[in-house]
């Protein structure tokens, strides 16, 4: 498709399903390794996604809303200290609170130079493919290029061309290990040129009981997030795990200063695994750790980005210090 005149294009970057390649590694890797864990791309499939965005309204998760009020109230500012004529955005999902920053990009009153195109890139392809179809129609002058792709294989793979800006949002920055994060801002920074940006949104360190009540939602709407997991091994590498004989686990690390969000299993199972070629017994009460959700200083923020090649320019935080925002140049 064109990529422009209200249409999107949608340039496919991974296969259908999850079951080749580097993520099927991922999995075998991180089932065999103690704790067991699964990778945090394997919790948004269509359904995954869907209950990701019930989440953001729920009460008790805040940072979506956070995040929110700092770009409307910064959304401008961020547009004029930035000369992009291309916004990529990391898992981009719905897009719902990019709208805000497109809209201050986009505005072609500024002098310098509106922004001619978007690139959303995500996993969750029909999750994806909706979006980039409503922004496409809603800015009929921007071209929209979607790439359904894996943020930790293509970066090399985005379009190089024009003054881009990267905006990895919702602190999905947060579900990374430290040696990945390290290793992701490194690779992130590689494929910037010098002068281009990154906008970066990173959950900060609170309360603990504010922080579980964010994970542990009362409507149970995370629970069924993080047990769809299972579903979706099921599905895609043909894993035979109960979903009902767990119990979900969230924690927060004070050590590690992250929510660890894990399925306990309440009776012993043998699990096989034929789509990465593994059978293993599950103990009872042994976990598999579904995803991690690190929490931010910001002083963290700017040495980690400073040590990747990039240098903060402008942070913003909401009202409340829940939610950071950085605006970040590559040297
Ligand atoms: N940016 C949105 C969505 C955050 S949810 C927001 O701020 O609300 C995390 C998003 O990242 C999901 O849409 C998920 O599909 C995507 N995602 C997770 N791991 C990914 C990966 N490795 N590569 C590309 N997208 C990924
Ligand atoms: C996408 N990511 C930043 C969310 C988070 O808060 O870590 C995913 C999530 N998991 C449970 N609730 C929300």
């Amino acid at each position: 498709m064109s990529g422009g005149a209200g249409e999107p294009r949608v340039q496919v970057l991974l296969d259908e399903g999850r079951s080749a390649g580097a993520l099927v590694e991922q999995v075998r890797r991180g089932l065999a390794t103690h704790p067991r864990s699964l990778p945090a791309a394997w919790l948004y499939d269509d359904e995954g996604s869907r209950l990701f965005d019930e989440i953001t309204r729920l009460p008790e998760y805040y940072p979506t809303r956070a995040e929110r009020a700092i770009l409307v109230e910064h959304a401008q500012e961020i547009a004029a200290a930035c000369d992009a004529t291309t916004l990529v955005e990391l898992g981009s999902g719905t897009s719902e609170k990019t709208r805000v920053l497109l809209d201050a990009l986009h505005d072609q009153r500024r002098a310098a130079g509106a922004l001619r195109r978007f690139v959303p890139v995500d996993v969750s392809h029909e999750t994806l493919r909706r979006a980039a179809t409503d922004l496409a129609a809603r800015y009929p002058g921007m071209e929209v290029e979607a790439v359904v792709g894996d943020f930790t294989l293509h970066l090399g793979d985005l379009p190089r061309d024009g003054r881009r800006m990267v905006a990895f949002l919702g602190s999905t920055i947060g579900n990374f290990h430290p040696e990945e994060r390290r290793a992701f801002l490194g690779a992130l920074a590689d494929s910037l040129d010098p002068g281009e940006w990154l906008l970066l949104g990173t959950d900060l360190v609170k309360d603990a009981d504010r922080l579980v009540a964010a994970y542990d939602d009362t409507q149970g709407v995370t629970e069924r997030f993080i047990r769809n997991a299972l579903v979706v091994l099921g599905r895609e590498l043909g894993a035979d795990l109960d979903p009902g004989a767990f119990s979900y686990v969230p924690f927060w690390d004070p050590r590690e200063e992250r929510m660890d969000l894990r399925l306990r299993a309440e009776e012993p199972q043998p699990v096989r695994v034929p789509g990465v070629g593994l059978e293993f017994e599950l103990t009872t009460g042994e976990e598999i750790r579904v995803e991690i959700s690190t929490k931010f200083r910001p002083e963290g923020v700017r040495e980690e980005l400073d040590e990747a090649g990039l240098t903060v320019t402008q942070s913003w935080t909401d009202p409340a210090g829940d939610f950071a925002l950085t605006l970040a140049r590559r040297r």
